[in-house]
């Protein structure tokens, strides 16, 4: 593998869960692989679990790491070409990002949407620089469109609890004081979109989530039927895709939050949730701390897709 950014890069998905499931088994089988390579990790962003489990899954595999966060201590980076630098980034991105390549082997970026223009964020423009300038295999480690080492985890979490062949799996938009990105639903979806499950979206009027991604996922605008016998339930909120109103909140409605009212109408879902979460906008306490839900089993098994990614990257170095 070169570069990790959707899911197409996995290939077959059924042959990346078996490998995830032996790296699981045995996480430190690999722990050669990596001697003498380093990785870097740019963050645009703030981050817990990324940090935390991709630096763990470079350690499982014999790893240096790097972490750089560019807006604590690194100089502020202008990313437009053309532009005369008389403000106040002193550096530009051209530079930084060939210079950050040739003091590793492999570089994971994070860079969430900035919402001040749709075209900008799902043309990628930030991490397909890193790919085009860096010199050096590029993962995303949430980037503006998608975030597919999270995906990947999510769906080895489902193929560890699912108790049908093809689990009903509904993914549900929740109310959130700030306005989030679309990475997490979008790749989701489109990870989703690459198994058999039964795929069910629900969100309120007007967070319809670009068509490439929903792809021939149902969208039910209704979210009590939309969880009836559902065995997942994946909670995320994000801001509105469409048009003018890209980047906007749109809906504040509290009776989105999941709680044990819609979980009623499940098959005993299992609550599933990225984090971090906001308790009482997006999900219930009880329905959080319930044995049905799978938040720390999901972000545990973060550091297993970022091991089975970083491997097939070694690998082909
Ligand atoms: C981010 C998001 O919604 O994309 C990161 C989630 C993994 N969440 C927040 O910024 C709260
Ligand atoms: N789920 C996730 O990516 O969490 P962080 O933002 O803490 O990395």
């Amino acid at each position: 593998m070169r570069n990790f950014t959707c899911v197409n890069d996995i290939g077959n998905l059924k042959s990346a869960v078996e490998e995830a499931f032996e790296i699981k088994a045995e996480r430190y089988k690999y722990c050669e692989l990596g001697k003498n390579k380093t990785l870097m990790m740019v963050f645009f962003n703030s981050s817990l679990r990324t940090r935390l489990s991709t630096q763990k899954a470079a350690l499982n595999l014999g790893m240096n790491v790097i972490v750089l966060d560019i807006n604590q201590g690194a100089w502020k980076l202008e990313t437009q070409r053309g532009v005369i630098m008389d403000g106040d980034r002193p550096e530009h991105i051209l530079e930084a990002i060939p210079v950050m390549g040739s003091y590793c082997d492999v570089i994971g970026v994070r860079s969430f949407a900035r919402f001040e223009s749709r075209e900008e964020d799902y043309n990628e423009v930030i991490l397909n620089q890193f790919i085009k300038y860096s010199g050096r295999p590029v993962f995303s480690m949430e980037a503006a469109t998608r975030h597919p080492l999270q995906s990947f985890a999510d769906i080895i979490t489902i193929e560890e609890h699912k108790k049908k062949e093809r689990p009903k799996v509904v993914m549900t938009w929740a109310p959130h004081p700030k306005a989030l990105p679309q990475a997490v639903p979008n790749s989701f979806a489109e990870w989703m979109n690459a198994t058999d499950y039964e795929f069910v979206i629900t969100h309120p009027k007007g967070y319809e989530l670009d068509p490439s991604f929903v792809g021939n996922a149902k969208v039910e605008y209704d979210q009590m039927k939309a969880f009836e016998g559902a065995d997942f339930v994946y909670a995320k909120n994000w801001a509105a895709y469409s048009g003018d109103n890209y980047g906007k909140i749109l809906c504040n409605d509290r009776s989105w939050t999941v709680s044990n009212r819609q979980m009623a109408v499940t098959d005993n879902a299992h609550f599933m949730h990225c984090l971090p979460v906001r308790r009482n906008m997006i999900v219930t306490d009880d329905v959080i701390e319930s044995p049905r839900s799978l938040v720390i089993p999901e972000a545990a098994n973060r550091e297993i897709s970022a091991t089975v990614v970083l491997k097939r990257i070694l690998m082909d170095l």
